[in-house]
């Protein structure tokens, strides 16, 4: 139960925002952790701030027409969410996906406010997308529907204003349909005014690479924290992504050995260890379908269909593929099976009910808004480097971006340790991004 006060606003939310489950399910998060500083910070119920911070500054949404091979008229949902600009322009992804909705994009929207304040970048908080379903679809019609979705998403859009870029669904081939639009729309070449571009025009380094990464830094630090590491450790990541792929090579690197991928059909399970040039080849070049990878792989490596991939025992969990994917009962079996620390490269990949199951258990767990906030962070940077008209050197962008991720995580065990929740990732990343975005909004005024 929360606190009247906080009840309250929570009911308020609930009857203005019927039928968005995810969109409560995220809020309802945040506001149990605010439920610690509720009485060291009277102004801000004073001046509304969990109101105005539930309800975004403006969501626009909006008819997408385009024509597929056939020559048959389709109609796809378009959506933008300018949720708060208190620490800077709107900034967030757009996702491709069949399931997206208005609460879909909400929730998104909303953990991305906190999420890009940790990060201590200049950036407020929106995301944006489509019920389009790119699998299966031609270049051509994903270039047909790129262009009329910017068609009018574009007169919202801006450097200073609104700053969109990636999710699921929308990788370097989309970004770069969305950019040409925008470009020709404009006759401007405003290069900030996306992230995620392709590195021969405005693009970052590290930026494709830099959530997955983020992720698997941030396991690494919870797991230093605690005396203890990647090394020679069994890690199973979901997803076979953008997230999915870097996760994998980062853990890797730091002495990891991933041993499973997973995509909408199944997962693979390598007792060798991921051979990830053969899932880059699969996945980010052929786009096809993650049982390849066992067919291809030999040697030991074999394709669950369906099922779940939290099944194989593991000491390091990446959920990385979408919301929602990782269960109560999914999180007792890692816990059973001696899982030592769970880093959210998803958005909300875990239920809350695995989520206790975690706190329960004493595992070390990083929340999305902390620990996939490499994205955003180097996508930032991006912006960076186009207002200077510069590009850096993916040793450069990769230490920025690690500096930041110990930044996120040291900021949320101080906030953690401050609040008497020591170890407590999610209180400290919530409590920490919720109160520069608030003292800003006192600030401005009731605007
Ligand atoms: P991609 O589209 O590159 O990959 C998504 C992966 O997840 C695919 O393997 C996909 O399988 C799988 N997946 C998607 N939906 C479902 C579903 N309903 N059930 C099972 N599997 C599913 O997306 P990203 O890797 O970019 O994004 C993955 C997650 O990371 C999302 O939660 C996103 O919000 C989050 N994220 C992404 C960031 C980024 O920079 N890209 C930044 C921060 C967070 P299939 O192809 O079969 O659908
Ligand atoms: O969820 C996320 O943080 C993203 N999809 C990345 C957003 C961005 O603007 O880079």
């Amino acid at each position: 139960m929360l606190d009247s006060t906080l009840q309250g606003t929570f009911d308020q939310v609930l009857r203005r925002n019927a039928g968005e489950p995810e969109f409560h399910q995220a809020v309802r998060e945040v506001f149990e952790s605010l439920e610690l500083i509720q009485d060291r910070h009277p102004e801000y119920q004073e001046h509304g701030i969990l109101m105005r911070m539930c309800e975004p500054e403006r969501q626009i949404i909006f008819r997408v027409p385009w024509v597929d091979d056939q020559g048959v008229t389709q109609v796809n949902r378009g959506f933008r969410v300018e949720y708060n600009s208190a620490l800077g322009p709107y900034k967030g992804g757009l996702r491709f996906h069949p399931s997206v909705n208005l609460g879909i994009v909400k929730f998104l929207g909303f953990e991305q406010i906190f999420k890009n304040s940790l990060t201590g970048l200049p950036i407020g908080g929106g995301k944006g997308g489509s019920d389009f379903d790119p699998h299966g679809r031609s270049d051509g019609e994903v270039m047909r529907f790129c262009q009329s979705f910017m068609t009018e998403l574009h007169r919202h859009m801006g450097e200073y204003t609104d700053v969109p870029a990636g999710d699921i669904g929308v990788g370097a081939r989309e970004i770069g349909y969305l950019f040409g639009q925008y470009k020709r729309l404009t006759n401007r070449y405003e290069a900030g005014v996306l992230t995620g571009k392709g590195l021969d025009w405005g693009g970052s380094l590290v930026r494709k690479e830099a959530t997955g990464y983020g992720a698997a830094i941030f396991a690494d630090e919870m797991l230093k924290a605690r005396g203890s590491s990647f090394e020679g450790k069994r890690v199973a990541v979901s997803g076979s992504g953008n997230v999915a792929l870097y996760a994998i090579e980062k853990a890797q690197q730091l002495g990891g050995v991933p041993i499973t991928a997973s995509d909408s059909s199944g997962y693979v399970v390598d007792e060798n260890g991921i051979d990830l040039q053969l899932l880059q080849q699969i996945k980010e070049v052929e786009r096809g379908r993650i049982h390849e990878y066992a067919d291809r792989r030999g040697n030991g490596a074999r394709f669950v269909k369906g099922g779940s991939v939290w099944d194989v025992p593991a000491a390091i969990a990446l959920p990385s593929a979408t919301q929602n994917e990782l269960s109560e009962a999914d999180a007792q079996t890692l816990v059973k099976n001696g899982v030592e620390a769970v880093s959210e490269g998803a958005n909300m990949p875990c239920t809350p009910e695995a989520v206790t199951v975690f706190r329960e258990a004493g595992t070390a767990f990083g929340p999305g808004k902390a620990a996939n906030a490499g994205g955003v962070a180097t996508s930032a940077l991006e912006m960076q480097q186009n207002a200077s008209r510069d590009a850096w050197s993916f040793e450069h962008t990769e230490r920025r971006l690690t500096e930041i991720m110990k930044n996120i995580h040291s900021t949320c065990l101080e906030t953690a340790e401050e609040l008497g929740r020591p170890g407590d990732y999610v209180v400290g990343a919530n409590v920490a991004g919720f109160r520069k975005v608030a003292d800003a909004m006192i600030a401005f005024g009731v605007i």
